[in-house]
């Protein structure tokens, strides 16, 4: 017989580590265990999502012949670590051999690699993704620059997805000139996918309170879908009720409504319950059958074939060196507000309010108001990577990591997008309602009541000048630096340093 090792974001029956499975004889191993969950304290909601979801699979397994060996957490036995509760399966079973999926994080595929049990191990590719490792670098072979819209471009094709011969549907391929609008008028929003918790859930979310007490973020109220079934029934909520506004409403962030238009199939997707070339499918669905318009449904398929595949061919072109990337030589300490620590910034208090309470915020709260954060404030790329690690339910390091040292912090010097995402307070107040609901004032630009992104967005890029003024793309800006009188630029500076002092000695910004 032969042992499957099924890993928490491996769950669906086509992985290439059961694709020819003998129901009878082999025996498919998953494991809870105390490293993978303590390695970053990861949200509660986080854990709970992933152990219920994996015991729902193997039950789903079980009922469908297959023969599943499950450690949970609290097993007495429970040894503690992938190796080492492989190790007792192995001596358990001495299966002929060990059949594996490649981890899609690097630090679990090193290990995979240096496993040494009796029976020899396969490690199959992940054909779940679009673009295989190889592609990828076969794409960026001696490219100069590296960008997204070129590599989404040629998925299209490869996929035949909104295709119309060898033209893109409709003459265009990226619509965005049509998305972005601001949240002006009043939206009438429909609910986001709600599961009720069943008796598994509820013993998980027991277990997690009870194990990681300390951890960042609320377990209750639980909603997510943690089987396949409740999974597709997510996607086609979402394609129904609010594909159709994803394009316009994409950029949009309004007080008190999380979920906006966004599909939250995120955490779904990332650990195997739903297949990301079958969402992007249901998506053209109801383009073709003339039940979502064109920008919305082209906007939310760049997302998974264009950015997600993009990020994960950078991660493994980059790894392990991208780990340690720190172009702008960012060391300023996560301040307290990141872990809902008091603050004045209505903006940032939302989004970080939002991120303990559900596992997640949504793209443009994570780019523009987090990231930007961070990125201005010049916080230290490792920290505010295990931050953005721990706090969402949708977080490994093949999608975290360049989401955070390329896009957000350009701690890559420029390899994952062409410029960084800085911006001052007046994007976040046309594309928010946050700011009539802060004691800073969006229009100041100097003083104790200056919106702190004004002065920030300033100082960022005085303090980086030397690593950024040759970007073509900051040109125009560095000429409006140029031309600031030295008394603005002084204050810039001058508010500057105030705050980052307040936050150094924590107090409340
Ligand atoms: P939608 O807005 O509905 O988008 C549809 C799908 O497209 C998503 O489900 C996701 O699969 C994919 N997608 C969209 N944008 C990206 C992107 N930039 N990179 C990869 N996939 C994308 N996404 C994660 O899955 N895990 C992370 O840990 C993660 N960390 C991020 C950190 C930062 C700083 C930023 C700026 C983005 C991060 N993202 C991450 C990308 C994106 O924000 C999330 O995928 C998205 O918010 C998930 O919500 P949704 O399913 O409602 O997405
Ligand atoms: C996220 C996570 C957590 C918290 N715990 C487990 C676990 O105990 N067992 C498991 O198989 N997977 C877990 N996961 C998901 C893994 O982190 C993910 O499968 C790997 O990081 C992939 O590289
Ligand atoms: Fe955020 Fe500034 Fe608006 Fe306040 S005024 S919500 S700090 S952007």
């Amino acid at each position: 017989m032969n042992l499957c090792f099924l890993l928490g974001d491996q769950l669906n029956l086509s992985i290439s580590s059961l694709s020819n499975i003998d129901a009878e004889k082999d025996v498919i191993f998953m494991c809870e265990v105390w490293d993978e969950a303590t390695y970053v304290q990861h949200h509660k909601k986080k854990i709970a999502f992933i152990f219920s979801a994996m015991r729902h699979f193997a039950d789903e397994l079980r009922a469908q012949g297959y023969n599943v060996h499950y450690t949970k957490l609290d097993d007495p036995e429970n040894a503690g670590s992938f190796y080492s509760e492989l190790k007792r399966a192995d001596e358990q079973y001495k299966p002929k051999s060990i059949i594996a999926t490649e981890a899609s994080e690097y630090r679990v595929l090193e290990d995979m690699k240096d496993w040494s049990f009796d029976a020899p191990v396969d490690i199959r590719p992940d054909d779940r993704f679009l673009c295989t490792h190889y592609e990828f670098a076969e794409w960026a072979e001696g490219r100069k620059q590296l960008r997204m819209e070129y590599f989404y471009r040629e998925m299209r094709r490869k996929y035949n997805i909104l295709m119309d011969g060898d033209k893109p549907e409709g003459g265009e391929w990226n619509y965005d000139s049509e998305n972005r609008k601001p949240p002006k008028d009043a939206l009438n929003i429909p609910q986001t996918y709600m599961s009720q918790p069943d008796d598994i859930t509820r013993e998980v979310m027991d277990l997690v309170a009870d194990r990681f007490p300390d951890h960042f973020g609320d377990l209750e109220p639980f909603h997510f879908a943690v089987t396949r079934e409740q999974a597709v029934q997510a996607l086609d909520q979402f394609i129904k009720e609010r594909l159709c506004n994803f394009g316009d409403y994409q950029d949009a962030m309004v007080e008190g409504e999380p979920w906006m238009y966004h599909s939250h199939l995120s955490f779904y997707i990332n650990c195997g319950l739903l297949l990301p070339l079958e969402c992007v499918q249901a998506a053209e669905e109801a383009y073709r059958d003339g039940k979502s318009p064109l920008n919305a449904v082209e906007g939310f398929i760049r997302q998974i074939i264009g950015w997600r595949e993009y990020v994960r061919g950078i991660y493994w072109l980059k790894m392990p060196e991208y780990e340690s990337e720190n172009f702008l030589d960012a060391k300023r300490k996560l301040p307290a507000l990141f872990w809902g620590g008091d603050t004045q910034m209505n903006c940032m208090r939302q989004c970080v309010k939002e991120t303990k309470e559900n596992a997640y915020a949504h793209h443009i709260q994570r780019l523009m108001v987090l990231g930007n954060f961070a990125l201005i404030a010049g916080l230290d790329p490792d920290e505010v990577n295990e931050w953005y690690m721990i706090v969402y339910a949708d977080a490994y390091q093949w999608v975290e990591l360049p989401n955070v040292t390329g896009m957000i912090l350009f701690a890559d010097g420029g390899v994952l997008g062409s410029k960084p995402y800085s911006a001052s307070g007046a994007y976040i107040n046309k594309m928010s309602d946050y700011c009539k609901g802060c004691r800073y004032k969006v229009t100041k630009k100097k003083g104790p009541d200056a919106c702190p992104f004004n002065y920030l967005y300033w100082d960022f890029l005085i303090r980086n000048e030397d690593k950024l003024r040759g970007n073509h793309r900051l040109g125009m800006i560095y000429r409006t630096l140029e031309r600031m009188s030295e008394k603005k630029v002084e204050a810039v500076i001058e508010d500057s340093r105030r705050f980052f002092k307040a936050l150094e000695n924590d107090e409340k910004v």
